[in-house]
């Protein structure tokens, strides 16, 4: 009999911290040895040549989203959402149950593993999103689910159906500090976009191109002052979620400088697309494909982006999956959403492309090691949202969710590779070095040069810790 399952041989394990060359031994879905002359397998995969590193966490992917009755409805469900992670080399995401107003939390958590169980081909996660914080919700629901391990919330600064008023999130934020939970945030100004909305409207200005000017830089800065501000106030760590550039950034550099305990993700979108993108002016020239919140910005943002991942503002780098079609009733395109940007529905996607973009641009042109990039696309997101030390490394004891990268690869990624069910990407035509070769989930290849190989229902649930980033001093 072999010593192991599986042994990953003559590749370049790639840690957060370490490079090396090594072998992967692998037994019972979990890496058990790394090294050199570790002994018989069932299976020897070569992977020389190539880089041997954890299967990325996405810790900001929506899926199966609930979306309020006559507005569109998301593009991809548990099934393709997770089948377009593999393709990309990510093995685990961590999606959205969202409270609708009025609705029990317990129960819309109840709905969204009804949505996932035995549809996802990689191990999935949920935050909670807090749209109605009664008092049975802070009280009772809040505290039980944290226990339960949905140890993270979103929050709302803006839309109508999910917007907290500054007491909300003083509640929220004071919850979480109690139960220990993280607290993600979204920081865009709901008064100030209303308001920026309705004077681009009464000017004409509909297009999806006036989605950018209808929340500027400004709008994201001012909001996530608000929430640090907040957050200050309550004395609890929180987590500033997609920042699209330089106002932003700062503000959270500010805070961490001042010693508070605020942290940041940021997403392909905001170094790879531009404001441009929302263009033309004429609601049939495909703008709405990269209609997002906080929109796309200008190459500037891209550079203060780069600062903010180099000089470690943003912890993580999530895809901010949220995929519409774009044609169809449920589009982009939809009736209504030719009427106004308003109407267009916010969110690309994302989930399947988000390695291979940060590995080009970053490693392969210079600005970041490929140490960083795995701390910003795997190891980041399992310390900070309660995986860790199951997932987001290379060692033994840790579950065997590896991605074989070819570092030389030239790719371009297109529409007709991708595995998601929307009906297009935004990053159409965008060159890339550096591409999955291969995937594995607890030790099983999912994912191969191109082809699907897992199964629906491969994927399991993971009840998530406490955040170590989380927890109050002194609480
Ligand atoms: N916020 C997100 O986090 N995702 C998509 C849309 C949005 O506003
Ligand atoms: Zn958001
Ligand atoms: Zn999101």
């Amino acid at each position: 009999m072999a010593d192991f399952e599986l042994i990953l041989r003559g590749g370049t394990v790639v840690t957060a911290a370490d490079t090396f060359r090594a072998d992967v031994a692998i037994r019972h879905g979990r890496i058990v040895s790394v090294g050199s002359g570790l002994g018989s397998a069932d299976r020897i995969i070569d992977a020389s040549g190539l880089l041997v590193m954890p299967g990325g966490v996405d810790s900001h992917v929506h899926l199966a989203q609930h979306a309020p009755p006559g507005t569109p409805q998301m593009a991809d469900g548990f099934e393709t959402g997770s089948r377009s992670a593999i393709a990309g080399g990510t093995t685990t995401v961590i999606s959205f149950a969202v409270q609708p107003r009025g609705a029990s939390l317990r129960e819309s958590v109840r709905d969204y593993h009804t949505k996932a169980e035995g549809q996802s081909y990689c191990d999935y996660g949920f935050h909670l999103i807090v749209t109605d914080p009664t008092p049975t919700v802070l009280g009772q629901e809040l505290p039980a689910l944290v226990m339960d391990g949905y140890t993270s919330f979103k929050v709302f600064m803006t839309y109508d159906d999910m917007v907290l008023n500054d007491r909300q999130l003083l509640e929220v934020f004071d919850c979480a500090r109690g139960c220990g939970a993280l607290v993600m945030v979204h920081c865009e100004g709901y008064d100030s976009i209303r308001f920026m909305t309705e004077r681009l409207e009464r000017a004409g200005k509909t297009a999806p191109y006036y989605h950018g000017a209808s929340r500027p830089q400004s709008v994201e800065r001012e909001a996530t002052h608000r929430a640090i501000s907040h957050a200050e106030l309550v004395d609890v760590p929180i987590m500033v979620v997609h920042v699209s550039g330089r106002e932003a950034m700062e503000q959270i550099r500010w805070a961490r400088q001042k010693g508070l305990r605020i942290y940041g993700e940021t997403c392909p979108q905001y170094i790879a697309l531009t404001a441009d993108d929302m263009k033309g002016f004429n609601m049939d020239e495909s703008g709405g494909k990269y209609v997002c919140s906080p929109p796309p910005r200008d190459h500037a943002s891209w550079e203060a982006i780069w600062e903010g991942i180099r000089t470690g503002v943003f912890q993580t780098f999530s895809s901010d999956h949220c995929p519409f079609f774009y044609e169809g009733p449920d589009g982009k395109q939809n009736a209504k959403g030719k009427t106004s940007f308003r109407w267009v529905p916010n969110g690309i996607p994302g989930v399947e492309n988000r390695m291979a973009i940060l590995f080009s641009k970053g490693v392969s042109e210079g600005r970041i090691s490929v140490n960083e990039f795995v701390a910003l696309t795997s190891t980041n997101h399992a310390r900070m949202y309660g995986l860790y030390p199951r997932k987001g490394s290379i060692a033994a004891g840790f579950d065997a969710d590896i991605v074989l990268w070819d570092p030389n690869r030239k790719e371009v990624i297109r529409q007709e590779r991708m595995h998601h069910a929307a009906d297009y990407t935004p990053y159409e035509g965008m060159e890339v070095t550096g591409w999955p070769v291969m995937t594995l989930l607890r030790g099983k290849p999912v994912f191969e040069e191109g082809r699907i190989l897992g199964e629906v229902g491969d994927g399991r649930f993971l009840a998530r810790e406490l955040s170590p980033y989380a927890t109050s001093p002194g609480s």
